[in-house]
């Protein structure tokens, strides 16, 4: 009885070229989920990419201002986009908030994922048409998403759902504040810094940058 257990016991036993060929599996299967892993980061680290591309864009218009002619460029690029939205050309004197935003959109080739319009509530309605509108305040926006004001909100809680007076691209959110790039701020272009769920907040437009890659 005792020899057969042995024999059972030496048949079974795995030999040391088993082992080594058992761990070498393991590290080249460890070694392929890792690299499975960073491929199916891949679409969100270039969806990064495309937010990034499309704030840096309007970060290059850091500055333009209207005392020194420089905002012109920017209604100039707008305009050259054809056709024009509403068959509209925008003017030197027109307000150019929008039209900033949508400079960013066409310098990058996103017009499809950020419709451009010189008005803010146009450009909402195209945002609501391709089901990217978002209407909650308390809403975390992330880099590139566009961002609008209703500056005549009454003072009250609530989800502010007035009239759009303004409008720029999130550049980042460091909760609770968010730091935002703006045309036709003050005359020019610039940074604004709120609070996230800010009352003057009326929504925002969330260009589909996934949608871009596909
Ligand atoms: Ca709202």
């Amino acid at each position: 009885m005792k020899e057969r257990i042995k024999k059972i016991i030496q048949r079974v036993s795995i030999k040391p070229k088993y082992i080594r060929a058992a761990v070498v599996a393991l590290i080249a299967a460890a070694i392929a989920a890792t690299a499975y892993w960073e491929y199916m980061r891949m679409p969100h680290a270039v969806e990064m990419a495309l937010r990034m591309q499309l704030v840096e864009a309007a970060e290059q218009y850091l500055g333009c201002m209207e005392s020194d002619g420089s905002h012109v460029q920017i209604i100039d690029l707008y305009n050259s986009h054809l056709p024009r939205p509403r068959g509209y050309k925008v003017t030197e004197t027109d307000s150019w908030c929008a039209v900033f935003v949508s400079a960013a959109a066409i310098e990058t080739g996103m017009t499809e994922i950020l419709p451009p319009e010189c008005s803010c509530e146009q450009q909402i309605y195209l945002f609501q048409a391709l089901g990217r509108w978002e209407e909650r305040d308390t809403y975390i926006p992330q880099t590139g998403d566009v961002i609008y004001y209703d500056w005549s909100v009454e003072k009250s809680f609530g989800d502010c759902t007035g009239w759009a007076d303004h409008v720029g691209i999130v550049v980042d959110t460091f909760c609770p504040f968010i730091k935002v790039i703006e045309g036709n701020y003050s005359d020019s272009v610039k940074y604004r810094y709120l609070l996230c769920n800010d009352l003057e907040i009326r929504g925002y437009g969330l260009p589909d940058f996934n949608g871009h890659i596909r």
